[in-house]
């Protein structure tokens, strides 16, 4: 029974309700409720706040694996083809495709191997796979605030392997791939594509190569080319100098190669168990989030103190030359930073 004279609750209060009853539907398997969920961890602020709490306590379990690569290297394709056979082998994939230049979709990346609808184990209620794209590009920090937590989410419903697919462009977007548990590089025949992945510093990241479009000319020089360099780098992953990343071939649209490359992601998940080097992986991307969430709030922050009175007017001294732009911002700092 409800009381008559119940005061209703306050806007924050009925927001966490709902993103708790969508937590708990997604928890049971709601591809609904979880597509609710990822929208609000998309948009930020209080209801992203809310499902962060609530995820990190069901969450630890799900190997994250990260794939990048240049615009149209195949990341999708392989994906799909990745998909298809951990849903084969009876696991619970979800993919989180980061800004994809070309469409995604549960169609398209399964070919016509598994329609993403079609994904359900008969007689069960839970999705077996779960694809979705996510537009950051823009957003403030969106990118390396939404990320690791729609991996969390998505962990914490029960998805496990979460491959995180960015384009390998951008340091925020290596980042997010670096803090994997396991983070694949894809490279493709074509002018220079190793030196590229190089210049993006994937080279340091990446735990495992995989030239694509093996089908096409080149690709035995890509695959040379990027054994030179880890010959001559010295890059032999992140934080063992003893590992060196495997360079395997594929073919990701006939899907040759494809099993070998889950075996070498399984490979390293087992490598990275034989001790604390997972600890030390997540222990890295808990750090990389809490970072960027402190310098997200904090890039908030310096814009308002720039915006106010004092900050206005130390801008304008400092553009007419009364002010030196090194004086300027220790004003606005020590403001910031409640030192005046
Ligand atoms: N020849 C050949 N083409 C491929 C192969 N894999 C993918 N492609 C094609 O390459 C194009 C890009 O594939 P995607 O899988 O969308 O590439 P992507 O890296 O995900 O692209 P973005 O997410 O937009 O950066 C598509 O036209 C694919 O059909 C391959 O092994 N061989
Ligand atoms: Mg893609």
């Amino acid at each position: 029974m409800t009381p008559p004279e119940s005061t209703p609750p306050s806007g924050r209060a009925r927001r966490r309700g709902s993103v708790d009853e969508l937590y708990a539907e997604a928890r049971k398997g709601s591809r609904l409720a979880l597509g609710r969920l990822l929208t609000l961890v998309e948009r930020g602020g209080d209801a992203a706040d809310s499902i962060s709490e609530l995820a990190h306590t069901d969450a630890g379990q799900a190997h994250i694996v990260g794939i990048t690569g240049a615009p149209g290297a195949g990341k999708s394709t392989l994906t799909g083809q990745l998909v298809a056979r951990y849903v084969e082998a009876g696991r619970r994939p979800a993919v989180l495709a980061v800004d994809p230049s070309s469409p995604l979709t549960g169609g398209a990346i399964l070919g016509d191997r598994i329609r993403m609808d079609d994904v359900v184990v008969p007689g069960e209620e839970r999705s077996v796979a779960f694809i979705r794209s996510m537009a950051t590009r823009g957003h403030s920090g969106g990118l390396a605030l939404a990320v690791p937590l729609a991996a969390r989410l998505f962990d914490a419903v029960g998805y496990d392997p979460v491959i995180i697919e960015t384009v390998g462009v951008g340091q925020v977007e290596v980042d997010v791939v670096g803090a994997a548990d396991t983070a694949v590089v894809v490279a493709t025949p074509g002018m220079g594509d190793a030196v590229q992945a190089n210049k993006a510093g994937l080279l340091e990241v990446a735990d495992i190569f995989v030239v694509n479009k093996a089908d096409r000319p080149g690709a035995n020089d890509v695959r040379r080319d990027l054994d030179l360099m880890l010959d001559l780098s010295h890059v032999t992953g992140q934080e063992d100098t003893n590992y060196r990343p495997p360079i395997l071939m594929s073919s990701a649209l006939e899907g040759a190669g494809a099993d070998e490359v889950v075996k070498a992601i399984d490979d390293h998940l087992a490598y990275l168990g034989t001790n604390d080097r997972r600890l030390v992986r997540r222990r890295h991307r808990v750090r990389t989030e809490v970072r960027a969430r402190i310098e997200q709030a904090l890039s908030l922050r310096i814009e308002a103190e720039m915006d106010s009175n004092a900050g206005t007017e130390a801008v304008a001294k400092a553009e007419a030359a009364e002010l030196s732009p090194t004086a300027a911002s220790t004003l606005i700092l020590d403001r910031l930073l409640g030192r005046t």
